[in-house]
């Protein structure tokens, strides 16, 4: 299974209008923007090239965010006019190629970059720079940079799609990159460009991942970058904004150097989500999944809003938010619509990538109307997420495959990841531990425990469970995982129900066994109670994230002090990048960053 560079989404559906409805109800609240230094629309006005095969939300997020008005283009003319183009290539190189050619964008843009007038192409929009690609092809690109486009190489292990936050190494100046040497910046792609004596006068920073590739290219007023500058965090927006504010870098603010060197483990603050009693949209904890209070009347456990609590650990550091809607398995998501007023909200002022997971699965509603899988997780792609997580219904996909061998091509995990693209898949899988005196008790893979069980068993297995730990189900998580991995899951979130809440370390047998199973990156969850537990986890297992929620909601552990102290270990991770200001003082958020102010009333409740 193939990842798209870049999420695409798909036509708006019935429920879609129904949440545009919404928002058209609510927009005599809207309040108004506080800009970064608007000082006229012409000035500030950005012309977006979204040929309306993707979702860019973000991108849209994050120019709005910099104080910029958007343009949007409909006809070739319209790139022939602007003052500045964005062009955020999204889906395959091929399709793509056929639209522009199809519509005239193409030869528009050409003539566009021929003048020298300022360019940024993000990601695919790098690539169709190119001569061509060999994604499904080869296929020809637009032609302005010599080379050819081509797929990672995965056969020795590498894990494709490269995706995470890695390290840029400029190697040219460029008022655009200024600063950012040393930095961290998100990527998520499967083909890269690389470099060659023909296009070393276009590259403006390479990255490394196995071998070197271009990171950014920049001649003249055309840049490109590989990287997704509005999903990486401040430093993403301070290079959108010299971008957008055509700065030299002398007008810059300088970023304090960083030491960003190769891909770093990722922190990941998560946030499980449901209704409480009264009906409002909470963040709650458990412990091993229980998440009502023991006193009282038993209340669902308020750790506070999810919007708010998003942005502050947007603020604080972490490398992604999680959303999971843990009620999503008795409720239809699409009817739940605080869930993606949710995702939209967050996604205004939250420049890191956004996971939401909770009912994805195909559903009838009472009017006996049928919803795939598909267009559940469109929507939530619509709304903001950059990844969906499916938890139950990998289970039964999973159960399926095993016993038939066959990839039906229509479980969730295969439907989404083909649209979308497998790194927009995660698969998260709810285990809990199985003690047993010997492996030949069970068919699945056991792990030798360090610890002896409560009996003396040296043995455990990890049985996946469904509906939030409710159900346990007849698979491993090893042989869950292996399978999600062939019908085209791009990572997974590993929770362990016997660790959830309690504040005592990851299960380090659980998370080695399903890390060194698959090729593709393993979020490590549950049991996060001090930074040790971060690093035991990444110097034990091959785990590529780590996830917490207790730890961080209870404000037990700032998400800078896990990275602290990470980096004290050897451990590389992305630390926030700090500007020196004229007093020379370091501050965290880059120039012209607004406040957070909400185009919509509504994301101030949740
Ligand atoms: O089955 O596709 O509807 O997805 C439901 C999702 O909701 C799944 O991802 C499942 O893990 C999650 N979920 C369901 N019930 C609960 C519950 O707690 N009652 N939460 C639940 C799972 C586990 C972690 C947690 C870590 C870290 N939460 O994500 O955040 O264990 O916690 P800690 O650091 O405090 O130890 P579907």
């Amino acid at each position: 299974m193939e990842a798209a560079p870049c999420a695409v989404s798909r036509p708006p559906s019935s429920a879609t209008a129904a949440v545009r409805k919404r928002s058209k109800r609510s927009s005599s609240f809207t309040k108004v923007r506080v800009t970064a230094s608007a000082s006229s629309q012409q000035s500030n006005s950005v012309t977006l090239l979204d040929y309306g095969a993707g979702n860019v939300r973000s991108l849209r997020n994050a120019i709005r965010h910099l104080g910029f008005h958007i343009t949007d283009v409909h006809k070739p003319e319209d790139i022939l006019t602007a003052d500045r183009l964005v062009f955020p290539g999204v889906g395959a190189f091929g399709a793509a190629m056929q639209v522009l050619n199809q519509t005239g964008l193409g030869e528009a843009l050409r003539m566009y970059i021929d003048k020298d007038k300022p360019f940024l192409g993000i990601c695919l929009g790098l690539q169709l720079l190119f001569d061509s690609s060999e994604e499904n092809g080869p296929v020809k690109g637009l032609g302005v940079i010599p080379g050819t486009v081509g797929r990672f190489d995965s056969t020795q292990g590498l894990m494709v799609p490269h995706i995470g936050w890695n390290a840029l190494q400029p190697v040219k100046d460029s008022g655009m990159l200024h600063g950012i040497e040393g930095h961290h910046v998100y990527f998520v792609h499967s083909y890269r460009a690389l470099p060659s004596e023909d296009n070393k006068d276009w590259i403006s920073s390479l990255c490394y991942y196995g071998e070197s590739f271009v990171s950014s290219v920049s001649r003249g007023n055309v840049n490109a970058v590989q990287f997704h500058p509005e999903k990486s965090g401040a430093v993403g927006l301070s290079i959108l904004q010299n971008f957008l504010r055509q700065s030299s870098s002398s007008s810059l603010k300088t970023l304090v150097p960083g030491k960003a060197s190769k891909l770093a483990k990722r922190v990941i603050a998560c946030l499980d989500v449901r209704a409480n009693d009264k009906g409002d949209l909470v963040v709650t904890k458990g412990d091993q999944y229980d998440v009502r209070e023991t006193t009282g009347d038993n209340e669902v456990r308020n750790l506070g809003k999810p919007v708010e609590l998003a942005g502050q650990y947007y603020k604080d550091g972490a490398d992604e938010v999680s959303f999971l809607n843990i009620t999503g398995f008795r409720d239809f998501p699409l009817g739940d619509l605080p869930m993606l007023e949710l995702l939209r909200c967050a996604s205004e002022n939250v420049f890191v990538p956004l996971t939401v997971g909770g009912g994805i699965r195909d559903f009838t509603d009472a009017n006996g109307r049928y919803y795939s899988s598909l267009e559940v997780a469109s929507e939530y792609f619509r709304s903001g997420a950059d990844k969906i997580s499916i938890g139950s219904d990998a289970v039964f996909a999973a159960e399926e495959y095993l016993l038939t061998g066959v990839k039906s091509g229509k479980t969730s995990i295969e439907q989404i990841s083909r649209i979308y693209g497998n790194q927009a898949v995660v698969v998260s899988i709810d285990p809990r531990r199985v003690f047993i005196k010997s492996p030949d008790e069970v068919k699945f893979k056991s792990v030798k425990l360090m610890k002896p069980g409560p009996n003396g068993e040296e043995y455990a297995w990890y049985q996946c469970t469904v509906k939030g730990g409710r159900e346990g189900r007849p698979i491993g998580a090893y042989e869950l995982a292996k399978a999600v991995e062939h019908l085209g899951a791009g990572e997974i979130l590993l929770n362990c129900i016997d660790c959830d809440g309690q504040g005592e370390g990851y299960d380090i047998e659980l998370i080695k066994l399903v890390s060194d199973a698959v090729t593709i990156p393993v979020i490590a969850s549950s049991g996060a109670g001090a930074v040790e537990h971060f690093s035991e986890v990444f110097q034990q297992t091959n785990a590529s994230a780590a996830l917490a929620a207790g730890i961080f909601h209870r404000n037990e552990v700032p998400i800078q002090s896990v990275k602290e102290h990470l980096l004290d270990r050897g451990v590389e991770v992305r630390m926030l990048s700090m500007e020196k200001t004229q007093s020379n003082q370091p501050e965290m958020a880059p120039r012209g960053a607004a406040a957070v102010v909400y185009d919509n009333w509504y994301c101030d409740s949740i």
